[in-house]
């Protein structure tokens, strides 16, 4: 009469654990969207000033809106960093 208790308690034990393992799942998944998203954001950076982050244009940036300074500026320079044309942006 003594196992009742214990198939009981196992059962308890099984739900547990199924649930543990499926919100385990869960939360891989929301870690792995949330991943994803950065990388979007990451990639968020004019191809213009390839050693930088610099968001595209628009809205037009100027040097003191950004925290770098002399990087190499390439192809169109749309937020004209580079306004001697030498290739090198924000010049100090
Ligand atoms: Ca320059």
């Amino acid at each position: 009469m003594n196992s009742i208790p214990i198939v009981i308690g196992v059962g308890i034990l099984a739900i547990i654990v199924v649930l543990g393992i499926s919100g385990f799942q869960t939360s891989s998944d929301s870690g792995q969207r949330q991943s994803g998203q950065s990388q979007q954001a990451q990639q968020q950076c004019d191809s213009s000033y390839p050693g930088v982050c610099i968001p595209p244009y628009p809205p037009d940036l100027d040097c003191g809106e950004i925290r770098y300074a002399n990087f190499k500026v390439v192809g169109a320079d749309p937020h004209g960093f580079d306004g001697d044309k030498d290739g090198i942006g924000c010049e100090s």
